[in-house]
């Protein structure tokens, strides 16, 4: 292409314009001026996302931390002890994280970012806060893509289209022409692919790809993330998974696929209540579910419900019955007791849930 010296000067104006060219905000995904603003003027902010934090979470709380660290800026993180599951402690260890935010640091904190989360009490502040006003006044800017976000922030941004929050922040830093070095383009790429669970999911549409392809030029170890998020397993979480698929029923002709886990077997594994996400995926891949559901006591006398939708069935309305929330397909929700007594009041409220989906939908 190149052969004649006095190209090279050309071709490399046609390479640095190709380069500018493709970093551009598609339809959608523009930052709303308010939004930039705030995060502009704050000095001492306290990043978060939600509890039983997922790579989304993770890779956008620290992102964004990462990102808005200058000078005169100090941003800490919220990640209460014990928070991490075992697979994504390599988020938060395996480069440079802002430091942890203290009860203090809470205190003096000038505003807060929260990421990912789609309400203010699953923000991820730990137990001492959990019920206490830990705003009180200070502004609180809320990032996130789950379509039951109760706009809690002071300001807000909600892209209920967006694959993933980490979509949503490399699209932010694109338009604020912030650099993205490869540890943040590593963290944003993992959220966006374990959102779309590889690539995988509707939702995944051309923003999320051309993300994934500037965050990959960015520097994003596309292997080493593909080997520790889906092909590393801990022995205690394979365990875990041995009871998913030992526990795993269908209701509904099929069409309703469940599965469970008690605090004693989630235990016995030797997993906690942070190990706890895509088991969901155990009762889901059944060839013929359309609505599957995952029961777990990780906390002793609570019980977590994970729903998943197929095809044309949505769960954002069945967890909101039971006073949760989440994405149409995809959500979450929580009731005090056992598994048992969980699904004696879940599992007949999903049978009729699924009757609003005549089958072949
Ligand atoms: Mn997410």
């Amino acid at each position: 292409m190149c052969e004649k010296p006095g190209a090279l000067g050309v071709c490399f104006m046609v390479l640095v314009s190709v380069k500018q060219e493709k970093l551009f905000v598609p339809h959608g995904r523009e930052v709303p001026a308010d939004v930039t603003e705030m995060l502009r003027a704050m000095r001492t902010p306290v990043v978060m996302s939600h509890v039983v934090p997922d790579a989304d979470a993770l890779g956008s709380m620290i992102g964004v931390a990462l990102a808005m660290a200058s000078p005169t800026c100090v941003p800490k993180i919220s990640l209460p002890e014990g928070s991490v599951s075992q697979r994504l402690r390599f988020l938060v260890d395996g480069g440079p994280t802002p430091p942890v935010a203290t009860a203090e640091d809470f205190a003096a904190a000038d505003g807060f970012v929260a990421l990912d989360t789609a309400k203010k009490p699953r923000c991820n502040v730990g137990p001492a806060l959990k019920d206490a006003d830990w705003s009180s006044g200070r502004p609180i800017v809320n990032i996130d893509h789950h379509t039951s976000n109760t706009l809690f922030g002071d300001t807000n941004w909600v892209v209920g289209e967006a694959c993933s929050t980490c979509e949503m922040v490399y699209y932010m830093l694109v338009a604020e022409q912030r650099p993205i070095d490869a540890r943040i383009a590593s963290l944003l790429f993992a959220g966006i692919q374990t959102d779309t669970i590889g690539f995988s999911l509707p939702t995944a549409g051309a923003p999320a790809f051309q993300a994934a392809a500037a965050l990959t030029a960015a520097g994003a170890d596309v292997g080493d993330l593909g080997e520790r998020l889906c092909r590393s397993q801990t022995k205690s979480e394979f365990d875990l998974l041995r009871v998913i698929y030992a526990n795993t029923r269908t209701a509904a002709n099929g069409q309703l696929a469940y599965s469970s886990a008690t605090h004693d077997e989630i235990s016995s594994a030797g997993c906690t209540a942070a190990d706890i996400d895509d088991q969901i995926n155990v009762p889901r891949s059944l060839d013929g579910a359309r609505l599957a559901i995952l029961f777990t006591e990780g906390t002793q006398g609570q019980t977590r419900m994970n729903f998943r939708g197929a095809g044309a069935v949505t769960v954002v309305e069945l967890a909101g019955e039971f006073g949760g929330g989440g994405h149409s397909q995809a959500a979450g929700a929580i009731l005090d007791g056992g598994v048992e007594e969980a699904m004696r009041q879940v599992l007949p409220a999903a049978e009729a849930h699924l009757k609003k989906f005549p089958s072949g939908s």
